[in-house]
């Protein structure tokens, strides 16, 4: 058992308190079912961080305060879709600088490549496939200013103490002065946060599951997909929103790769994903944290979610 993935799966599965790292729901199957999530109407943080992009891109821009030219450097770029209304803001104003997008999919990366030069001819794009800290620290040697941008609220699916490494990682290879624009999805009536999560149409059930069916094929495993069903639950309190699969029945599973059997009790969990909501206090708190100073707050107009834009 050598590879990263058979043993996060297996420690996961044998751990006293079951759980599965969010990380492994995008292969290209739940890539498609997280775009069938980003368009239902309930799941309001793509429109919310949608409208900002969009109607806010001269106040980010002009909150940069960057000699010309500089860069973009984006995390996790994916279909770039968001960002579309920043850059096209920019090429329109005849602003000088380069768009890196970064992703870890090849096929991701080709696709928003392809779109972007179709859509915005004149714009100077650099893309980068890989991890993103060896690519930043490439970045750092760059004497232009950088905008690092992780959107979509991606930080919030890691644990406190994960998203602080992450943090003091991004910090260490920045330059002085660059600036990083994170999206977080902010506190706000339970009901509207539950219903984005535990959606009537089930799809949330079906990304979560796939990580099963995810692993019947990578390790030749014979979970029945029908015997488990899907939870999720959204403490007001703390901002958490936390996601498990149960299991319907006492069953036991074989992975057969490893041949290795994992016993489940009826009713038992398997935590998947946390999906944390922040207070804007706890968002200056964990910038602070990280060395960094919070320039601005970017809202929506419902309030519900933040592009929050941090100095170095
Ligand atoms: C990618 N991430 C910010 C999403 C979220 O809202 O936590 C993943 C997701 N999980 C269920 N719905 C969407």
């Amino acid at each position: 058992m050598t590879d990263t993935f058979t043993k996060d799966i297996v420690d996961g599965l044998t751990a006293k308190d079951k759980h599965l790292p969010s990380k492994y729901f995008y292969d290209d199957n739940g890539s498609r079912i997280f775009q069938e999530i980003m368009n239902m109407p309930e799941y309001y943080p793509t429109n919310a961080e949608f409208e900002i992009l969009s109607m806010q891109s001269k106040q980010i821009i002009e909150a940069l305060k960057f000699s010309r030219p500089f860069n973009i450097v984006e995390l996790g770029a994916g279909d770039g879709f968001k960002t579309f209304k920043l850059l096209e803001y920019l090429v329109n104003n005849e602003v000088d600088f380069h768009y890196v997008p970064i992703d870890i999919s090849q096929e991701a990366i080709d696709i928003l490549t392809r779109r972007l030069k179709e859509k915005l001819p004149a714009l100077k794009i650099d893309p980068k496939v890989g991890d993103y800290f060896e690519i930043l620290k490439d970045n750092r040697q760059s004497d232009y200013p950088s905008l690092l941008l992780f959107l979509g609220g991606n930080i919030g699916n890691y644990l406190e103490h994960k998203a602080k490494e992450l943090l003091a990682l991004f910090h260490k290879n920045m330059k002085r002065g660059d600036k990083l624009l994170i999206g977080f999805d902010l506190k706000k009536n339970p009901i509207i946060i539950h219903n984005a999560y535990y959606d009537k149409h089930g799809i949330t059930k079906r990304f979560n599951l796939n990580l099963l069916v995810r692993i019947n094929r990578t390790l030749d495993a014979d979970f029945k997909i029908d015997d488990f069903d899907f939870y999720c639950h959204y403490s007001p309190i703390t901002g958490d929103v936390k996601s498990y699969i149960v299991s319907l029945r006492k069953q036991t599973v074989h992975l057969k790769a490893i041949d290795k059997y994992i016993h489940f009790d009826y009713d038992e969990l398997i935590w998947t994903e946390l999906s944390k909501k922040y207070a804007l206090e706890e968002i200056n708190d964990l910038a602070e944290h990280a060395k960094f100073k919070v320039e601005h707050n970017f809202l929506d107009c419902k309030h519900y979610f933040t592009d929050s834009l941090w100095q170095k």
